[in-house]
Protein backbone atom coordinates (compact mmCIF):
# COMPACT_ATOMS: atom_id res chain seq x y z
CA UNK A 1 0.00 0.00 0.00
CA UNK A 2 2.95 2.36 0.93
CA UNK A 3 4.95 1.97 -2.58
CA UNK A 4 1.42 2.32 -4.12
CA UNK A 5 1.67 6.05 -2.34
CA UNK A 6 5.15 6.53 -3.28
CA UNK A 7 4.41 5.53 -6.54
CA UNK A 8 1.59 8.13 -7.43
CA UNK A 9 3.07 10.71 -5.56
CA UNK A 10 6.32 10.68 -8.09
CA UNK A 11 4.04 10.53 -10.72
CA UNK A 12 2.15 13.52 -9.44
CA UNK A 13 4.99 15.69 -9.55
CA UNK A 14 6.13 14.31 -12.99
CA UNK A 15 2.85 15.16 -14.31
CA UNK A 16 3.23 18.71 -13.05
CA UNK A 17 6.96 19.36 -14.02
CA UNK A 18 5.79 18.29 -17.37
CA UNK A 19 2.72 21.27 -17.80
CA UNK A 20 4.70 23.09 -16.12
CA UNK A 21 7.22 23.01 -18.67
CA UNK A 22 4.55 23.04 -21.52
CA UNK A 23 2.82 26.20 -20.27
CA UNK A 24 6.53 28.05 -19.98
CA UNK A 25 6.62 26.72 -23.77
CA UNK A 26 3.19 28.22 -25.21
CA UNK A 27 3.82 31.58 -23.12
CA UNK A 28 6.51 31.80 -25.77
CA UNK A 29 4.50 31.32 -28.60
CA UNK A 30 1.63 33.67 -28.22
CA UNK A 31 1.30 35.61 -31.78
CA UNK A 32 -0.97 38.70 -31.08
CA UNK A 33 -1.89 39.50 -34.42
CA UNK A 34 -1.70 35.62 -35.80
CA UNK A 35 -1.28 35.07 -39.80
CA UNK A 36 -4.24 33.43 -41.93
CA UNK A 37 -3.03 29.90 -42.02
CA UNK A 38 -2.05 28.07 -45.24
CA UNK A 39 -4.61 26.43 -47.10
CA UNK A 40 -7.27 29.01 -45.41
CA UNK A 41 -8.29 30.09 -49.16
CA UNK A 42 -11.89 27.81 -49.41
CA UNK A 43 -12.79 27.87 -45.25
CA UNK A 44 -15.86 29.77 -44.21
CA UNK A 45 -14.59 32.98 -42.43
CA UNK A 46 -16.04 33.62 -38.79
CA UNK A 47 -15.30 36.68 -37.04
CA UNK A 48 -15.91 36.58 -33.14
CA UNK A 49 -14.54 38.87 -30.72
CA UNK A 50 -15.07 38.43 -26.86
CA UNK A 51 -15.94 40.96 -24.42
CA UNK A 52 -15.77 40.67 -20.78
CA UNK A 53 -19.27 39.65 -20.81
CA UNK A 54 -20.49 37.95 -24.30
CA UNK A 55 -19.12 36.87 -27.63
CA UNK A 56 -20.04 38.67 -30.25
CA UNK A 57 -22.44 38.06 -32.18
CA UNK A 58 -24.35 35.74 -30.66
CA UNK A 59 -25.15 33.62 -33.47
CA UNK A 60 -23.19 32.62 -37.06
CA UNK A 61 -24.96 30.21 -39.59
CA UNK A 62 -22.45 27.97 -40.97
CA UNK A 63 -22.63 25.71 -44.09
CA UNK A 64 -22.85 22.10 -43.26
CA UNK A 65 -19.62 20.50 -43.71
CA UNK A 66 -17.44 23.32 -44.71
CA UNK A 67 -13.94 24.19 -43.18
CA UNK A 68 -14.14 27.05 -41.53
CA UNK A 69 -11.66 29.84 -40.37
CA UNK A 70 -12.04 31.24 -37.09
CA UNK A 71 -10.54 34.84 -36.53
CA UNK A 72 -11.66 35.60 -32.99
CA UNK A 73 -10.37 38.47 -30.82
CA UNK A 74 -10.36 39.34 -27.26
CA UNK A 75 -10.77 42.73 -26.94
CA UNK A 76 -11.42 42.47 -23.53
CA UNK A 77 -8.38 44.52 -21.69
CA UNK A 78 -10.29 46.15 -19.02
CA UNK A 79 -13.01 44.37 -17.42
CA UNK A 80 -11.68 41.26 -16.97
CA UNK A 81 -8.57 41.62 -19.08
CA UNK A 82 -8.38 37.70 -18.61
CA UNK A 83 -7.77 34.79 -21.08
CA UNK A 84 -10.59 33.55 -23.03
CA UNK A 85 -11.46 29.96 -24.93
CA UNK A 86 -13.85 28.63 -27.23
CA UNK A 87 -14.77 25.33 -27.20
CA UNK A 88 -17.20 22.89 -28.26
CA UNK A 89 -16.95 19.16 -26.97
CA UNK A 90 -20.50 18.63 -28.88
CA UNK A 91 -19.19 19.44 -32.14
CA UNK A 92 -15.64 18.58 -31.69
CA UNK A 93 -14.46 22.06 -31.92
CA UNK A 94 -11.30 21.54 -29.53
CA UNK A 95 -10.08 24.70 -27.09
CA UNK A 96 -8.78 28.07 -29.18
CA UNK A 97 -7.28 29.85 -26.27
CA UNK A 98 -7.39 33.93 -27.41
CA UNK A 99 -5.47 36.45 -24.26
CA UNK A 100 -6.40 39.98 -24.10
CA UNK A 101 -5.57 42.28 -26.95
CA UNK A 102 -5.14 39.21 -29.33
CA UNK A 103 -6.08 38.08 -32.40
CA UNK A 104 -5.89 34.17 -33.51
CA UNK A 105 -6.87 32.36 -37.32
CA UNK A 106 -7.60 29.13 -36.54
CA UNK A 107 -8.46 26.60 -39.44
CA UNK A 108 -11.07 23.93 -38.46
CA UNK A 109 -12.51 20.89 -40.15
CA UNK A 110 -15.86 21.93 -39.36
CA UNK A 111 -19.26 20.29 -38.80
CA UNK A 112 -21.49 18.11 -40.91
CA UNK A 113 -24.79 17.27 -38.76
CA UNK A 114 -27.14 20.36 -39.18
CA UNK A 115 -28.35 21.87 -36.34
CA UNK A 116 -27.68 24.33 -33.44
CA UNK A 117 -25.17 23.69 -30.83
CA UNK A 118 -23.62 25.75 -28.19
CA UNK A 119 -20.17 27.10 -27.94
CA UNK A 120 -18.43 28.74 -25.11
CA UNK A 121 -15.60 29.82 -22.67
CA UNK A 122 -15.09 27.27 -20.08
CA UNK A 123 -12.96 29.93 -18.23
CA UNK A 124 -16.04 31.86 -18.07
CA UNK A 125 -18.85 29.80 -18.28
CA UNK A 126 -22.01 32.43 -19.05
CA UNK A 127 -20.05 33.37 -22.10
CA UNK A 128 -21.13 31.61 -25.45
CA UNK A 129 -22.69 31.66 -28.41
CA UNK A 130 -25.03 29.41 -30.95
CA UNK A 131 -23.46 27.87 -34.17
CA UNK A 132 -26.43 27.08 -36.28
CA UNK A 133 -24.87 24.52 -39.16
CA UNK A 134 -27.69 23.97 -42.46
CU1 LIG B 1 -13.88 33.72 -21.01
Amino acid sequence: MKKQYLFLSILLVAVLALTGCNSGNSNEEIVMDEPVPAGAEDAFVVELDFTADIIIPATITIPAGQQVLFVISNSDTVDLNEDHNLVGPEIGLREIIVVPGQTVRRLWDGYDVPGEYRVGCTIHPWIDMTLIFE
